[in-house]
C-alpha cells in the first residue's frame, strides 16, 4: 500500500512510502484520494497532513507511467479532492518535491517544509507541461513572473526562496511528519480554515513581452533548439488571462500533447538512459571500499581539472608532477579557477579554500603510498605512461586501484607494465575534467569486476555519469567523433565546404558548437597526438584528419595559439576566418585527389550524423558498448550532441533504420565510401523492422 492513513490527535495523517523517491503512480493518487475523503467524513478529524517516508516528498509523476495512458484516478480527481476539502489540508515536504509532487502540495490549503527542502517543476527538462494544475496554481501562490522563472530554467529553488516567493508558508524542523502533525495543530488552534489556491487571484497577473522575454534571455543557453517554452508561455498567460477552470483545460490539452512530442520522448528517453548506463549486464552491485585519498600524476590541463573534480567531492588528493615550475603552474591554475568560481557566485570563498586546501602538490610518487586511487594523466606517450605505471604499482597499497586517463592507448597494454592489472582500469575523464559530466569507463580484459564497479561508485561520488565500455580503438565517444563525425567534416573541407557553413549547420541541428569550433577549442595538437598512438593500434584509410595534422605541423594549435581552422583575436574566443586555411586545403585535396563538391546542408547534417549511427552500430556489435542508450549518454553528456533528440542512436530510431540506411545508400558517392558501407547490426535491425531501443530491450536482464 503506497499511503497510510493514521489519525493524530484529531488530525488525520496521510503517508506516502513507495521507494525510492515516492514517485506518484496510480496507488498513490488513489490512496490520497481515499485519504481526502476519510478525513472529510471522520467528525473526529480536523485536518489533514501529506507527508512523505523514505528520503524524499513525491518527486513527480512516475515517469514510467507516462508513455500510456494514465490510470484512474486521474491528477484532477486527487487535486480537487484535496482542494475542495471542507477542512485545512497541510503539505509537508523534505528532500526534492518535484513536478506532479509539488503539484499536489500546492493543490493543499497550507505548506510547510524541512530547512534543506528542495522544489521545483522540472518537467521542462523532460519536454513536459506539467500536467496537475501546476500552471494554474503556482503563478497565483509567487506570482507570474517567478512561475514563468521556474517554469522555463525546471530547476529547485530552497526553503528559504520558496518561503520568500509564497510558495511555502513555513520552514518547520527536520521530520516532515512531526513539523506537520505540529502546523496542523498550530492551524486549527488559530481557526484557520481550508484556502484554496484556485482562489488566490490576486498574483496571477498578465505579463509583458519584455518580461517574457528578460525570462527566455536568462535561460537562453538550455532552450537553445527547445520547444517546450512556447507552451509554458500559453499556459501562463492562460493563468492570468482566463478562469481557472480555462486555464486547466488549456493546460490538460497542451500537457497531454507534449507527452506524444519527440522532443520528450528523447527527453524522457535520455533521462532513464543515464540511469540505466549505470548497470553493467551480469555484475550485481555491490558495495565497494570508500576512496579516502587518491594520487593524480600530471598536472596540466586534465590532471588539474581530475583533482579539481576529486576534492569537490570531499576527496584528498596529491597532485604529482615532473617538476617544480610544472607543479606551480598546475597548482596555480587550480587556485584561479576557484576564484574565478568565487568571483562568478557559483562557490563562497570559504568553501573554494577548503577544496584548494585538500589539494597537495609534489614531485613524489610517493605519495601514493597511502593512496586508494591513483589516476594518471601525463602526456599520450605509451612507453612514458606504462614507465609510469610500473613505477606506483608497488608504492601502491595492496587495494589500491591504478587508473589512466588515456584518450586511445590500449589499457591491456598499459596493464601488463604492473603486477595489478585487474585493478588497472580507464577512467576517461572530458575537459574541463571538473564540469563535464561524462566518465568513459574503460574495462581492460583483465580488469575485474570489484575495480569496475569502485569505478562506477566513484563516479557517483563526483557527482559524474560513469558509462562502462569496451578496450577498443578510441573506446566510444573517441571512435565515433574521429572516424566519423569529424573525419566526414574535414572530408567536406576537402571537397570545398566552408568550416562555418559545417559548423552553422551542425549547431542548428543542435549541438552547443560545431565541430570545426571544438576542434580549435580542445586543441588541433590533442587530437593529433591522439590519432598519432590510435593509428599504431589500427590503420584507417586515407584522408585522415589531414588538415588538422597539417595544422599542427604549422603550430596552428586553434584557440591556444590563436591559429586553427578559424583565427582568434587575443581576450575574444569568436572565431574568424584564417586566411591561410583555404590554400592549405587546396593543396591537401589535390594532394589526395579529391575534387570540389556542391553539398548542401542537408547532405553537410545527414554525413556528420549517420557516421556516428553507423559507427555506434559497429561498436554494439563489436560488444565495446552494452546499450544503444549508454552510446546516446556517451554523446549527450561528453560530446555535446543535444539531449532533446536524445543521442545518436534514439534520434535514428526517431528517424526510423530503413531510412537510415536508406539516405547512408544515398550519401555512398559523396566520397570516403568505405565509411558508407552500412554496419551489420544496423542492416539487421532495419531490414527486420526493429529498433536501437529494441536492441537494447531485448538485452536488458
Ligand atoms: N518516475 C519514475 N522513476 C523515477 C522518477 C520518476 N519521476 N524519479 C526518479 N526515479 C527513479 C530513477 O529512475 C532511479 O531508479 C531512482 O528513482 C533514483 O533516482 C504530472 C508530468 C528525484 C532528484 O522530473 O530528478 O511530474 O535507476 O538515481 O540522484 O506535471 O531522480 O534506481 O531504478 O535519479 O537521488 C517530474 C525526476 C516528473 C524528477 C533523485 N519529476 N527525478 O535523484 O536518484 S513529470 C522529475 C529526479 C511530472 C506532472 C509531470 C531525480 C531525483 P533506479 P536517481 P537521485
Ligand atoms: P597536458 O600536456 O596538458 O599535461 C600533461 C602533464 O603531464 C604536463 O603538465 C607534464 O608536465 C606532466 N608530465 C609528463 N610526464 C610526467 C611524469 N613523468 N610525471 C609527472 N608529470 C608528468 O596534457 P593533457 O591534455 O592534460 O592530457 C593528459 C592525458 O589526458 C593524455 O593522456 C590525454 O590523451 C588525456 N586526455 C586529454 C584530454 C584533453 O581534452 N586534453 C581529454 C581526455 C583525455
Amino acid at each position: 500500500m503506497s499511503v497510510s492513513f493514521e489519525i493524530h490527535d484529531g488530525i488525520a495523517l496521510a503517508l506516502v512510502d513507495r521507494p525510492p523517491v515516492n514517485a506518484i503512480d496510480a496507488t498513490v493518487r488513489a490512496g490520497l484520494m481515499d485519504a481526502a475523503r476519510r478525513a472529510a467524513e471522520i467528525s473526529a478529524v480536523g485536518a489533514l497532513v501529506i507527508a512523505c517516508r523514505g528520503r524524499t516528498f513525491m518527486s513527480g509523476a512516475d515517469l514510467a507511467e507516462l508513455g500510456g495512458v494514465i490510470p484512474p484516478p486521474s491528477y484532477a480527481d486527487v487535486l480537487s479532492a484535496l482542494e475542495n476539502c471542507p477542512k485545512p489540508v497541510i503539505a509537508s515536504l523534505h528532500g526534492t518535491a518535484l513536478g506532479g509532487g509539488l503539484e499536489i502540495a500546492m493543490a493543499c490549503h497550507y505548506r510547510c517544509a524541512t530547512a534543506g527542502a528542495r522544489m521545483g517543476m522540472p518537467e521542462i527538462t523532460l519536454g513536459i507541461l506539467p500536467g496537475a494544475g501546476g500552471t494554474q496554481r503556482l503563478p497565483r501562490l509567487v506570482g507570474t513572473l517567478h512561475a514563468l522563472d521556474m517554469l522555463i530554467s525546471g530547476a529547485p529553488i530552497d526553503a528559504a526562496r520558496a518561503k520568500g516567493l509564497g510558495l511555502i508558508d513555513e520552514i518547520a524542523g527536520e521530520d516532515p511528519i512531526v513539523a506537520g502533525l505540529d502546523y496542523a495543530r498550530r492551524l486549527l488552534k488559530s481557526g484557520a480554515g481550508p484556502r484554496p489556491t484556485r482562489a488566490l487571484s490576486g498574483r496571477a497577473t498578465p505579463l509583458d513581452k519584455e518580461a517574457i522575454a528578460g525570462v527566455l534571455d536568462r535561460h537562453a543557453r538550455s532552450l537553445k533548439g527547445r520547444t517546450t517554452q512556447d507552451i509554458v508561455i500559453q499556459a501562463i498567460r492562460a493563468s492570468a488571462n482566463t478562469d481557472f477552470e480555462a486555464g486547466l483545460k488549456l493546460e490538460a490539452a497542451l500537457s497531454a500533447e507534449s507527452l506524444r512530442s519527440a522532443e520528450s520522448l528523447a527527453l524522457r528517453h535520455v533521462f532513464f538512459a543515464e540511469r540505466e548506463c549505470g548497470r553493467v549486464p551480469g555484475l550485481a552491485a555491490a558495495g565497494t571500499r570508500e576512496i579516502r585519498k587518491a594520487v593524480v600524476v600530471g598536472a596540466g590541463t586534465m590532471g588539474t581539472g581530475i583533482a579539481m573534480a576529486l576534492a569537490d567531492a570531499g576527496i584528498e588528493t596529491s597532485l604529482v608532477e615532473r617538476d617544480a615550475p610544472a607543479l606551480a603552474r598546475g597548482l596555480e591554475n587550480i587556485r584561479s579557477n576557484y576564484n574565478g568560481a568565487v568571483q562568478r557566485g557559483r562557490l563562497d570563498a570559504a568553501a573554494a579554500e577548503a577544496r584548494i586546501g585538500r589539494i597537495r602538490g609534489s614531485l613524489e610518487p610517493g605519495v601514493a603510498s597511502d593512496a586508494d586511487l591513483a589516476i594518471e594523466a601525463v602526456f599520450e606517450d605509451l612507453d612514458l605512461k606504462r614507465s609510469l605505471l610500473a613505477r606506483l604499482d608497488p608504492i601502491l597499497p595492496e587495494h589500491a586501484v591504478l587508473a589512466s586517463n588515456t584518450s586511445s592507448l590500449s589499457l591491456g597494454v598499459l596493464a601488463d607494465s604492473t603486477r595489478r592489472p585487474d585493478r588497472v582500469i580507464g577512467l576517461h575523464f572530458f575537459s574541463p575534467a571538473n564540469v563535464m559530466r561524462l566518465l568513459e569507463i574503460v574495462r581492460g580484459a583483465r580488469t575485474s569486476n570489484q575495480t569496475i564497479l569502485a569505478s562506477l561508485a566513484l563516479a557517483k561520488t563526483l557527482r559524474k555519469i560513469g558509462v562502462v565500455v569496451g578496450d577498443g580503438f578510441g573506446f566510444v565517444g573517441n571512435r565515433m567523433m574521429l572516424d566519423g563525425y569529424f573525419r566526414e567534416s574535414e572530408l567536406m573541407l576537402l571537397q570545398g565546404v566552408a568550416p562555418s557553413r559545417i559548423d552553422t549547420v551542425m549547431e542548428a541541428f543542435g549541438f552547443a558548437m560545431g565541430p570545426n569550433r571544438v576542434n580549435d577549442m580542445a586543441g588541433i595538437d590533442v587530437g593529433t597526438r591522439v590519432r598519432t598512438e590510435l593509428l599504431r593500434r589500427a590503420a584507417r584509410p586515407a584522408p585522415y584528419h589531414v588538415v588538422s595534422d597539417a595544422l599542427t605541423a604549422l603550430g596552428h594549435l586553434g584557440q591556444k595559439s590563436g591559429r586553427g581552422i578559424y583565427r582568434y583575436v587575443t581576450g575574444d574566443r569568436a572565431p574568424h576566418p584564417e586566411p591561410e586555411l583555404e590554400p592549405l586545403i587546396a593543396a591537401l585535396a589535390a594532394k589526395h585527389a579529391i575534387a570540389p563538391r556542391d553539398v548542401s546542408d542537408t547532405e553537410i547534417e545527414r554525413r556528420c550524423v549517420l557516421q556516428l549511427v553507423n559507427i555506434g552500430a559497429a561498436i554494439l556489435a563489436e560488444g565495446l558498448a552494452y546499450r544503444a542508450s549508454d552510446i546516446d549518454v556517451i554523446w549527450t553528456s561528453g560530446y555535446g550532441f543535444p539531449r532533446w533528440r536524445g543521442g545518436p542512436m534514439h534520434y535514428a530510431d526517431s528517424l526510423g533504420l530503413k531510412e537510415v540506411v536508406r539516405q547512408m545508400r544515398e550519401l555512398a558517392g559523396t566520397g570516403g565510401d568505405s565509411y558508407w558501407s552500412v554496419s551489420r547490426l544496423l542492416l539487421e535491425l532495419a531490414e527486420g523492422g526493429r529498433s536501437f531501443a529494441d536492441w537494447d530491450r531485448e538485452r536488458r536482464v
